[in-house]
């Protein structure tokens, strides 16, 4: 009697017998395992093979074009020279419209001094943009909420400035802004925003809609100032990130009615925060972004060139030239004091 022709080289795998794979592999071709023996001959064979075992050739990883996570990040960010920056905000601030309008404004076309030169998650960008911009079945465009149970997602974006000079490889970050507002109010949950120990600009998007608002503005204004001290205070960043400050929905302050007092509320905030923060030692620069400008069409997409310069712009690098010693007693510091004079 023949024996049962062996198909796999696990001892107990069913699959000579029952035509079922052991681990559960449909078709059971796809199972490693499969078509060989314990002893690295191929088709059930009782012959050894002197020919080496056959491996498989490993994979290669394509990326899907959606939003990086983590792991992601961390392979790209080995073979890529990266500059990060995370966009922070409470809930609807407008993080997300601000990320979707960048990716828009480059595919029509240079934005500010950058040419889009190409995105390793063009998906994710696409998705954004299309619930924020393009979707017809709504009377105004809305973006919807980025879920707080979302993995925090980053987007790539690879410029070049047309005044010359070497490509950027910027890397944004995308959160739920309830993340944000949650380690706002319980600081024992900032660890585990991760993506700011990233960070290289630390961007704080203030809603320019609640801030000119008379019932919303001391409010928002208290919180918006809490979220940064409680992030910086609680060594959420690395020490050398740089912080702005970026007012968004602009659009919803120049109403003709309300416009000259809208531009009296914001002036008013920047110079109170840059007073107050600038005393606390902590330096920011304040500026105006429109990424959507559906309240007041007229006020168009604004700062959104200038954005991407400060984004991009390169890293200064500490000064570590030794300071002169006066009347140095060795040769060599007196030296170097006349070339440092
Ligand atoms: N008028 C106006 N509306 C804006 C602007 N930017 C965003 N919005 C609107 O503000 C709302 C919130 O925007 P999002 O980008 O989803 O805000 P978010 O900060 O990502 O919100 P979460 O994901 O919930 O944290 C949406 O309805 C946007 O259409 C703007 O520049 N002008
Ligand atoms: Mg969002």
């Amino acid at each position: 009697m023949n024996a049962a022709p062996v198909l796999c080289e696990r001892t107990g795998c069913p699959v000579a017998q029952t035509g079922k794979c052991a681990l559960k592999h449909d078709p059971v071709e796809l199972c490693p395992h499969f078509g060989k023996t314990p002893h690295g001959t191929q088709d059930g064979g009782d012959v050894e093979k002197t020919t080496p075992q056959r491996t498989a050739p490993s994979a290669v990883r394509i990326a899907s074009g959606e939003a990086m996570e983590w792991t992601d990040l961390e392979a790209f960010s080995r073979a890529h020279r990266v500059r990060t920056v995370s966009v922070i905000g409470e809930p609807r601030s407008g993080k997300t419209t601000l990320i979707a309008a960048l990716y828009a404004s480059l595919c029509r076309g240079p934005v500010g001094d950058h040419d889009f030169v190409g995105s390793r998650t063009l998906l994710g960008f696409a998705r954004r943009h299309h619930m924020a911009l393009l979707n017809s079945d709504r009377k105004s465009p809305k973006t919807p909420r980025t879920s707080r149970d979302d993995p925090t997602a980053f987007l790539h974006l690879a410029l070049r400035p047309r005044s010359g000079g070497t490509v950027s490889q910027l890397i944004v970050s995308d959160r739920s802004g309830e993340a944000y507002q949650a380690a706002r109010q319980d600081t024992t949950l900032i660890e585990e925003l991760r993506e700011l120990r990233l960070a290289d600009r630390a961007c704080f998007v203030l809603n320019a809609a609640k801030l000119t608002n008379p019932e919303r503005q001391a409010a928002y204004g208290r919180q918006f100032k809490q979220m940064i001290y409680a992030l910086r205070d609680n060594g959420a960043f690395r020490d050398d990130v740089a912080i702005e400050v970026l007012a968004t929905k602009i659009d919803t302050t120049r109403r003709p009615d309300r416009a000259a007092e809208c531009a009296a509320i914001l002036d008013e905030y920047e110079a109170q925060i840059v007073a107050e923060f600038g005393a606390a030692g902590i330096e920011f620069g304040f500026h105006r972004v429109c990424a959507l400008p559906k309240t007041h069409l007229e006020t168009g997409y604004l700062g959104l060139g200038e954005t991407l310069a400060r984004w991009t712009a390169p890293v200064h690098l500490p000064d570590v030239a030794q300071p002169a010693v006066k009347d140095a007693s060795r040769q060599i510091d007196r030296l170097l004091a006349k070339v440092t004079a």
